[in-house]
């Protein structure tokens, strides 16, 4: 497609996500940000979810999960790299800093830093503390006891999430998110300008990257305290995360203009059939990389039937996802699923290997 594709030209986007989960505004923020139309299908916060296991067959059990055409991508790094390689209009630059800058390995230092570095699990440690009924529910603690432990008898027992041991962390988290509102306030934001990245006159992914933690627990009453966190402690910080709240038409003062955001909701039969209806997003030539040690090691070909699951917590262990491998290379690994579906996961962070239950089945 050439550069003057309109959005209307798109396949169907579609968003699987509950509102408050901090991940899945990350996408609903880039989306926002880039004006690009989609659909929304609204998932419990706690599963069975089964708008996705039993019509899509899908077994990743993680939120926001984003499907454009008959593509389903996991995971918002690779999400978010999607959306940007669409092929918009000028008129919708895209928000990632130029390839080869310094100000794309700022955008990349502060993802990693905010998601593999801990940021996100300090901030998420918070919550134990907090007056919150979420927190005092049965079904939700059972549920994240699941996805701490990966299932079986210990998630059943729900023995990797006690409410008092994670109370516990709450001062070290504090420390760490001081740590992080002082690095921003000194280092980026200590020249005055308004966006991460100097010279920027919009939001952009560095911004996406640098706010979603703090968005999140400073929308969260009672999760950072006010003698700690201020406006007089991160003066820049405040401003920022303000400006950035404006600009993603979040701001109560000044809320979003009627019809700028172009988002409609689906129930879950209608996003299947759209989506199983739909043409691939993707449908160039895919290829197995050999040159990849993981190709190698487990003697992977097109059509091989594997497993891919999330490696940075237990839950991948019960929620692995099945299907014939369509592509892998540095980037990602695609499989196709038994609804006819394909599955998109990022390298980082997931793992593929045979599926246990193909290998036991061809004995
Ligand atoms: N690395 C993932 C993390 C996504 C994630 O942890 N999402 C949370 C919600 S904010 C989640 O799914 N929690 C468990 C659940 O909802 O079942 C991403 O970037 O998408």
């Amino acid at each position: 497609m050439s550069s003057s594709t309109s959005s209307s030209e798109l396949p169907p986007i579609i968003l699987y996500h509950y509102p408050f989960s901090p991940y899945a505004r990350r996408i609903v923020w880039y989306l926002h940000l880039r004006g690009i139309p989609y659909t929304q299908c609204l998932q419990p916060h706690i599963l069975p979810r089964p708008d996705l296991s039993s019509s899509l067959g899908i077994k990743y059990r993680r939120i926001p999960l984003l499907s454009i055409g008959r593509d389903v991508y996991l995971d918002t790094r690779l999400i978010l790299s999607k959306l940007e390689s669409l092929p918009l209009p000028i008129s919708q630059p895209k928000l990632s800093a130029p390839a080869g800058s310094d100000d794309l390995a700022l955008e990349r230092l502060l993802s990693a830093y905010s998601i593999d570095g801990g940021l996100f699990s300090r901030a998420a440690q918070l919550l134990f503390s907090l007056d919150n009924p979420l927190l005092k529910d049965p079904k939700f603690l059972a549920d994240r006891a699941e996805f701490a432990t990966g299932g079986g008898a210990a998630g059943a027992k729900g023995a990797a999430v006690s409410r008092e041991d994670m109370a516990a962390l709450g001062p070290e988290a504090l420390a760490d998110l001081r740590d992080y509102c002082q690095l921003l306030e000194t280092t980026v934001l200590a020249d005055g300008r308004r966006w991460i990245l100097k010279g920027n006159d919009k939001p952009g992914m560095a911004d996406i990257e640098a706010v979603f933690v703090l968005y999140w627990v400073m929308g969260l009453p009672g999760a950072l305290p006010k003698g700690m966190f201020n406006e007089e402690k991160f003066p820049r910080v405040w401003k920022w995360v303000e400006r950035f709240r404006v600009a993603v038409g979040e701001s109560k003062q000044t809320p979003a203009k009627k019809g700028e955001s172009k988002v409609t909701t689906i129930k879950g039969d209608k996003a299947s059939e759209m989506i199983l209806g739909a043409e691939w997003n993707e449908k160039g030539e895919s290829e197995v990389d050999t040159g990849e040690a993981i190709v190698q090691f487990h003697k992977l070909e097109k059509g091989t039937v594997v497993e891919v699951w999330p490696t940075d917590s237990g839950s991948g262990v019960a929620h692995r996802d099945v299907g014939r491998l369509v592509r892998l290379d540095a980037k990602e690994v695609v499989i196709e699923n038994d609804k006819g579906l394909r599955i998109h996961a990022p390298r980082h962070g997931f793992r593929v290997k045979p599926s246990a239950q193909a290998v036991a089945s061809s004995l």
